[in-house]
């Protein structure tokens, strides 16, 4: 039974505060909730801090009192108490702290067992190793990944990523072309796109890593057009579609996110159909929301799909849109926000719930606590092994 529900707040890695929500039962559980800076149009709405405090004090004696492994009644009631479609009353950041407060309480703190659609198979670690658009940098895509795809252990896949991290990080330096880091603690640098994915394709090769982007397009999409600043080039979707087209090709990447505006359902559907061994993952374009995954499956605008629980706000509707991707054949990619909290339960979803890979960053505490407890898991389980990507 929940005996006792707190609003607390803690650091996050822009350097501000975020909502933790601790819950009492048998014992003391905690959570604590990041927040996105390329947030999707219709992903659940974040309120500030001494709003949600506010908000808290009236919903917090309605939960205590009930059972925790009625997590799903909880859950209902959040939605029915905020009344709106994105928790734009409630706050999305109040609405999953509570939610997965509880189903942390109701799993006994193995938030991944309960989940329970793993099959011992481990998700990849999608390291951001450059960073740009919405998140600061020179470039329009905003995120310069790596899947340290030969890797048969997590330990070795967490390695390869620092160690192409390292080794990019010196490249940029050594030529003057390192600007900084930014709140994912991937790096920034002065080169535009495609002289950035020159420097990591190759140095991601010598390690038997596979490039992937985060093109977050919405970013940069503004009167029909995708403005890439720094290769002074501003594309209409037809183009887009061709230069992203390219970039898969020339190289080699297996992961693209987001390549175009976030309600253009049928170009993703034409660069989909077009690719091979490519994972083409929609994020704000699904927001995490099943009625947009529905509307993907349809449309075959994807195979693939971003799960991050804050965008929907609750447990339950995260489990239910993931198994919805899941059940078509996309590949499921648990992801953190850039604005993260040391908290590593996105861990726990990406093993739970059984996806090929997560994005959770390469350095930085926010960013190895979620790896440290990949590791965890992967040590806790018969036989692990790394997810079958193609
Ligand atoms: C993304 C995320 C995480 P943000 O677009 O995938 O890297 O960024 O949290 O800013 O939305
Ligand atoms: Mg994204």
């Amino acid at each position: 039974m929940i005996k006792d529900l707190r609003f607390l707040k803690v650091p996050n890695s822009k350097g501000g505060e975020s909502v933790a929500i601790r819950v009492m039962t048998d014992k003391y559980y905690m959570v604590s909730i990041p927040s996105g800076t390329s947030k999707g149009g219709a992903e659940a709405v974040d309120l500030p801090l001494d709003v949600v405090e506010n908000r808290f004090f009236r919903l917090k004696d309605k939960i205590i009192g009930l059972d925790e492994n009625n997590f799903e009644q909880i859950d209902n009631l959040l939605e029915q108490a905020d009344g709106t479609n994105n928790f734009r009353k409630i706050g999305g950041n109040l609405a999953l702290g509570i939610s997965l407060a509880v189903f942390r309480a109701a799993a006994k703190g193995d938030i991944w067992r309960l989940i329970n659609q793993f099959s011992t198979t481990f998700p990849y670690p999608l390291g951001n190793v450059i960073g740009g658009g919405a998140h600061g940098g020179n470039t329009a895509i905003q995120e310069f990944l790596i899947v340290p795809a030969r890797a048969k252990t997590m330990e070795e896949a967490i390695n390869t990523n620092k160690e192409v991290r390292e080794t990019v990080k010196q490249q940029l330096d050594a030529r003057g072309w390192l600007t900084g880091e930014n709140a994912e603690n991937a790096l920034t640098t002065s080169l535009d796109d495609i002289k950035t994915l020159e420097i990591l394709s190759a140095t991601a090769k010598n390690y038997g890593a596979a490039v992937g982007i985060d093109v977050a397009a919405s970013q940069f999409y503004f009167d029909g057009r995708y403005s890439y600043n720094s290769l002074d080039k501003s594309l209409n979707p037809v183009q887009q579609l061709e230069f992203v087209e390219n970039l898969v090709k020339n190289f080699n990447l297996i992961y693209v996110e987001d390549p175009f505006f976030e309600k253009d359902f049928d170009r993703a559907a034409q660069l989909t159909s077009k690719v091979k061994k490519c994972v083409i993952a929609g994020d704000d374009l699904y927001a995490t929301n099943k009625a947009l995954i529905a509307k993907g499956i349809e449309k075959q605008a994807t195979n693939g799909a971003i799960i991050k629980p804050n965008q929907c706000g609750t447990v339950t509707s995260t489990i239910n849109a993931a198994m919805l991707a899941k059940k078509a054949g996309f590949y499921l990619i648990a992801s953190h926000r850039s604005v993260e909290t040391t908290d590593n339960w996105i861990s726990d979803f990406a093993v739970g719930l059984g996806a090929h890979m997560i994005k959770t960053g390469i350095i930085g505490k926010e960013r190895e606590a979620k790896l440290k407890r990949l590791v965890e898991v992967w040590n806790a389980v018969d036989k692990p092994r790394m997810a079958k990507l193609f």
